[in-house]
């Protein structure tokens, strides 16, 4: 709606007020609770349609972002997304041909907890593991139901506790139902993160998906569409599994979303930009360089959504 700029991080409030104007004012534009955070906070989302997203007809792309709550450059990155998809289009076929769920605060608890009190905090805020009343929080992204528990930490006051149990949490819980509602049409899922200038694929335990190859080539792709869009002090990105070039991980929402049989699962995360000091943290973002990840990373979503188009199991 041109509301919202690229020079600052909205809070979740201002978030779920532009995707309901979005709503009001664009045909395209459907706002969805998936259900609430463990605080009461809807986890909103987008479903994006040029016709109708209940005929099944389309391939769908599902875009997700902070499901770690101090990765802030992920959220404006999303939204620079969700513009270019409604109300500045220059890739129609995109828009036409693909239908789009897009998440843009998947924690919102931890989110807001991030802008509160504690800026570098990463789980989301549920209690009922506390340890008198130390240790809020599970790593949503360690509470996903493949490979639970098995490579991520029991302790909850870790930074990647796992959770009680395999969706023990509201949020990952919501995040499922999106995909499970969905099931058939997903062809590519997008979990959003910072940082480290990567393009992940399964699985955390280190085995390969059947169709890592296929996986591989489109990361590739995605990677050098994003690094051909040059900008200064860019790190090139890396493509591959992510035990093999990151560590190994259980739970995790992309090894799930892949495992149940959505065709293409990666975690996207975006570079670490110049913080206000001139230096790399890839948390603290200078609002100088949300531009420039919003089009960075458009270009990697760009890239493999046309990927989807080019080879769609609906056609
Ligand atoms: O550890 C994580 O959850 C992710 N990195 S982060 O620094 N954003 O916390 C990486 C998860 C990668 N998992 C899969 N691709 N399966
Ligand atoms: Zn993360």
């Amino acid at each position: 709606s041109g509301r919202l700029t690229l020079d600052k991080i909205y809070r979740y409030a201002e978030i779920n007020d532009y995707l309901d104007e979005l709503a009001e004012k664009y045909e395209t534009v459907t706002v969805v609770s998936a259900g609430k955070s463990f605080e009461g906070r809807d986890i909103k989302y987008l479903k994006i349609s040029t016709t109708n997203f209940e005929d099944l007809s389309k391939p769908v792309v599902m875009v997700q972002s902070m499901l770690h709550a101090r990765e802030w450059v992920t959220l404006p990155v999303t939204l620079y997304a969700i513009e270019k998809l409604v109300v500045d289009i220059t890739d129609k076929d995109l828009v036409d041909k693909i239908d789009w769920i897009i998440v843009p605060i998947a924690n919102p608890d931890g989110y807001e907890f991030s802008h509160t009190n504690t800026r570098f905090w990463r789980k989301n805020r549920s209690t009922g593991h506390l340890i008198g009343n130390l240790c809020q929080g599970v790593d949503l992204n360690r509470n996903f139901d493949f490979n639970f528990g098995s490579i991520s930490s029991n302790s909850p006051c870790s930074e990647t506790f796992h959770g009680p149990g395999p969706f023990s949490e509201p949020e990952s819980l919501a995040i499922r139902n999106i995909v499970l509602g969905n099931m058939n049409r997903i062809e590519l899922f997008l979990d959003i993160h910072s940082f480290g200038s990567l393009i992940l694929y399964g699985y955390g335990s280190g085995d390969l998906p059947a169709n890592a190859l296929t996986l591989n080539v489109v990361g590739v792709r995605m990677a050098q569409a994003i690094d051909a869009v040059k900008w200064e002090s860019k790190p090139n990105y890396r493509v591959g599994n992510v035990a093999m070039i990151l560590y190994r991980v259980s739970g995790s929402a992309p090894d799930y979303v892949q495992a149940i049989g959505i065709p293409l699962s990666f975690t996207y995360e975006l570079p670490a930009y110049r913080n206000q000091n001139n230096s790399l943290n890839g948390f603290l973002v200078d609002p100088d360089f949300i531009e420039q990840a919003g089009v960075e990373t458009w270009e990697g979503i760009k890239n493999g959504a046309q990927w989807v188009l080019q080879n769609t199991r609906r056609k």
